[in-house]
């Protein structure tokens, strides 16, 4: 004779509280450092984060609401959410208030979900940094000043330069690291390099030129962005050996083509995540919308609906990798 399990028992279980504080990847490991080549923790245990970028706060703010992050925090089990705020296209240059506004309250929401979350300075088009650097500098000054407390927050300062030298990027970091600094002296700071975060591969260079001249401030990063099916052996392999040398993190990427769309190239995704894997390094990809390209993880225009499973097959497969890989798996 079998016992019954009834709805009510299920039900108990579902209301049990929150899991608790220390359960969450903030709560566990605390203030992230630097140390040597690899990103540790607190208590200078190495980490890896995996996790989503959101997509243009200026399109797809409506697929950030708190029952999305819920999701992402709970569900997906992700580290980090990086949050997408484009310069350019309609983004902070057209209304600074209301774009720093929007990324305090999702810092707030990505710390009440015990996860990390990385301030993206979008800057795409123009590709040279310096010509957002007035902007930058008051952004980050305020970002910096109001989240100083707080230990899970990670400044990203530059998407994507292209089409400018690393030595513009490097004067730019230079300007930028400092007023960051100056209010959170602690924090981890991403830079992105040459080529469209590629370090320099996608401009006829290599990382190379950043250990020959590499930015002059520590508790850094430097970031690769990388498009499945469009960056194959390549660009992984240079990404392999400037992983020997340089502190890196991957703040992007996507299953398909440079251009966010295009068929999913898995299996070359999967070489770059065992790679990541093999060396400690986190990631986040790219990204946490319903566009209607086939990076974005929901089905086109399902946001609205709340229905939080309505992935396209790459959001299925990034669901399955973040499920299963970094400190909250
Ligand atoms: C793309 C978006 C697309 C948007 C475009 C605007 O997917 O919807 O119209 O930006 O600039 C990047 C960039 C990121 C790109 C993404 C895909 O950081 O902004 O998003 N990508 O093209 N670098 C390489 C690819």
């Amino acid at each position: 004779m079998s016992v019954a399990r009834g709805p009510a028992a299920t039900d108990l279980t579902a209301a049990a509280d929150p899991a608790p504080a220390a359960a969450t990847p903030v709560g566990e490991h605390g203030r992230l450092q630097v140390c040597g080549l690899k990103l540790c923790d607190e208590d200078g245990r190495q980490v890896q984060l995996t996790g989503m970028s959101s997509h243009g706060l200026q399109w797809f703010d409506h697929c950030l609401t708190d029952s999305s992050l819920d999701t992402l925090a709970h569900d997906w089990r992700a580290d980090v959410l990086r949050v997408s705020m484009y310069i350019q296209e309609g983004g902070y240059e057209t209304d600074p208030r209301r774009f720093t506004d929007r990324v305090h309250e999702l810092i707030e929401e990505a710390t009440e979900r015990g996860m990390y979350v990385i301030v993206d300075w979008h800057m795409l088009s123009p590709g040279d940094p310096n010509h957002n650097l007035d902007r930058a500098r008051t952004f980050f000054a305020e970002i910096a000043d109001a989240h100083a407390d707080k230990d899970n927050v990670l400044y990203e300062i530059a998407n994507e330069p292209n089409g400018v030298p690393w030595s513009s990027i490097k004067g730019y970091a230079e300007q930028v690291i400092p007023v960051i600094r100056a209010e959170d002296p602690e924090a981890v700071v991403l830079v992105g390099t040459r080529g469209w975060s590629s370090l320099g591969l996608s401009e006829g260079s290599d990382h190379t030129e950043i250990t020959a001249d590499p930015v002059d401030a520590d508790n850094i990063m430097y970031v690769f962005h990388f498009y499945a099916a469009s960056h194959t052996s390549f660009h992984r392999e240079g990404f392999r050996s400037a992983a020997r040398e340089l502190p890196l993190f991957v703040t992007e990427f996507g299953t398909q083509e440079y251009t966010g769309d295009g068929p999913d190239d898995f299996a070359s995704a999967q070489a770059y995540l065992d790679l990541m894997e093999e060396e400690g390094i986190s990631w986040v990809n790219w990204n946490f919308s319903d566009d209607f390209r086939s990076g974005a993880v929901f089905r086109t225009g399902s946001c609205g609906s709340g229905d939080w499973n309505s992935l396209k097959p790459a959001g299925e497969w990034i669901r399955d990798r973040i499920r299963e890989s970094g400190t909250a798996a």
